[in-house]
């Protein structure tokens, strides 16, 4: 079982069919992705890539992107995307950790591994090039349901990030079950904008394509005029919650534009209850919102042909046991908010390299704690009430204040940090540091910005920085984040 041959059994019959269309219309056919993720696969042996070797990949949104991770899994390598806008001192780090035999890159860099090759967007860049150049290599590594597919590496509350070792069998049932689910049909057409190196944009939006063989309409990034433009040409709209407020800041955006739509899903953050309300009431549409993450792919869903409600997450899916607990894993009556935990096929097999980070994250009876905080109603449908982790959510990338809090303490004059989420009108909430200066310092807010700058990625940067005398504390010591989020609610308010 190779989860490219599975992907291969699907669209088998419709080679000719095409697999991606760019905005100006040119076609990329399946039998085309075929032949170019072979001739990767045959870059990659000759480049001694083996099986379960890691092979990490820094690179823009392209066609040659999704084939080199097509290839990937022909050569039973595991694949790791990571974020286009990671600083080299982030990529370092996941170099480091991960031991890649070959590492991706869109621009040429020294790095700590065997091989490294440049993918640019274009069939001319360096490794494109070559891919076409050589001769394909049909062959598919034989794997088993267990063997990891893939690591994307989601950042902790310890501060350092740790890579989900995703399993084929974690993968296949997963987009199997969301095929099913979301009523995935030969006349789907996928409007594709999200990025490729996270799961919603690379296994939720595309396996759902490639297991239905349907064409995905491949945008680089998420542009609203676009995307508008683009809707009569698209069935189903995969976005983050900023996709949706976005389009509706569009006062041309209409039911009109809607008319070949058949579903708009929203995931990755929370949708406010006013953002359903006012997709439904501009287009007579209702989004469906689902609730996943990293570690399981989706685990909740609203329904297809049932009710979806505006603030909730639906139901967990059929393949997914799913609980409420409190802090020792008792399992909490319905309506009393307390942790989710879950259990199912599509859970990831443990963090890399990290067996006693993944044995504090589970049950002893298997259930994984996702530290997510929500309520679950006398039939099952689930809300999203909070977090128990330090987690902020901004434009669907998640951002681990302990990160930035780091970055900002190390800074000459400062004395402490606290980083936080506030809401944010676009991006549903956003970073702001509040820094407390040493006696008789004066950290400047530009020396502040600087220090974040050299280290973390740009979404990563406060969009806020308040020099205040003291953080609020409780008796025990510990800084208490949710009076600050309190304090600070409306720094983003027009
Ligand atoms: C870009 N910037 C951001 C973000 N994106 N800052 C904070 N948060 C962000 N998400 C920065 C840029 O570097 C830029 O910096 C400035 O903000 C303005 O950029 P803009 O052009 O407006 O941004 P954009 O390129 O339009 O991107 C916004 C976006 C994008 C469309 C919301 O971030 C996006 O596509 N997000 C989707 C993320 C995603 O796929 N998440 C799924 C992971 P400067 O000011 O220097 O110019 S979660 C997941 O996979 C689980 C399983 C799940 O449930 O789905
Ligand atoms: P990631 O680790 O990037 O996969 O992000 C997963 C996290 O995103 C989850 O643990 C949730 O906190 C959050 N998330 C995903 N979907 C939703 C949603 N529909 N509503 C609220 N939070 C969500």
């Amino acid at each position: 079982m190779n989860l490219y041959a599975t992907f291969r059994s699907r669209f088998a019959q419709a080679m000719q069919a095409p697999a991606f269309i760019d905005p100006d219309g040119r076609i990329f056919s399946y039998a085309d992705l075929d032949e170019l993720s072979a001739r990767f696969a045959a870059l990659l042996r000759m480049r001694g890539v083996q099986p379960d070797d890691r092979v990490v990949v820094q690179v823009e949104k392209s066609i040659g992107a999704v084939a080199l991770y097509l290839a990937c899994l022909r050569v039973g390598a595991i694949y790791i995307p990571l974020n286009t806008a990671y600083t080299p001192a982030e990529l370092d780090y996941f170099i480091s950790d991960a031991e890649p035999a070959l590492v991706v890159l869109s621009k040429p860099r020294e790095v700590a591994a065997p091989h490294m090759a440049v993918l640019g967007e274009q069939a001319s860049s360096p490794f494109w090039a070559e891919a076409i150049a050589a001769p394909a290599d049909e062959a598919i590594a034989p794997r088993t349901p267990g063997d990891i597919a893939a690591i994307l590496y989601t950042s902790g509350t310890t501060g350092r990030s740790k890579g989900a070792m995703l399993s084929i069998g974690n993968l296949v049932s997963n987009a199997e079950t969301l095929v099913k689910l979301w009523g995935f049909g030969p006349k789907d057409v996928l409007l594709h904008a999200l990025p490729i190196f996270h799961v919603h944009g690379l296994f939720i939006a595309l396996h759902c394509a490639f297991l239905s063989a349907i064409p995905c309409i491949f945008l680089p990034k998420f542009d609203a005029a676009q995307i508008r433009a683009l809707l009569p040409r698209a069935t189903v709209l995969m976005g983050v919650p900023t996709f949706y407020t976005r389009l509706l800041a569009l006062p041309e955006f209409a039911a009109a534009d809607c008319a070949s739509m058949r579903l708009f899903i929203s995931g990755s953050a929370p949708l406010l209850a006013e953002t359903h309300r006012a997709f439904e009431a501009r287009t007579g549409m209702k989004v469906l919102e689902r609730y996943g993450m990293t570690e399981a792919g989706m685990i909740t869903s609203n329904p297809l042909d049932g009710e979806r409600i505006a603030g909730t997450v639906g139901y967990a899916l059929p393949e997914v046991s799913l609980r409420i607990a409190d802090e020792n894993g008792k399992h909490l009556a319905r309506g009393e908010p307390g942790v989710i935990e879950i259990k199912g096929p599509n859970v990831f097999k443990g963090y890399w390299r990290m067996p006693e980070k993944t044995a504090q994250e589970f049950r002893a009876d298997g259930y994984f704690i996702t530290g997510d905080v929500a309520i679950e109603n006398e039939d099952g449908r689930v809300s999203i009430v909070g977090r128990a982790k330090d987690l902020i959510i901004a434009g669907g990338y998640n951002i681990y204040p302990k990160e930035i809090e780091d970055v900002l303490d190390a800074v000459e004059g400062v004395a402490e940090s606290a980083v936080i989420g506030v809401p944010h009108p676009d991006l549903g909430e956003a970073v702001v540091a509040i820094v407390v200066a040493k006696k008789d310092a004066e950290p400047s807010e530009q020396e502040l910005q600087a220090a974040a700058a050299a280290q973390l990625a740009r979404f990563k940067h406060p969009r806020r920085i308040i020099v205040t005398s003291d953080l609020p504390r409780n008796a025990m010591g510990k800084v208490q984040k949710n009076v600050l989020r309190q304090t600070y609610a409306d720094v983003f308010k027009a």
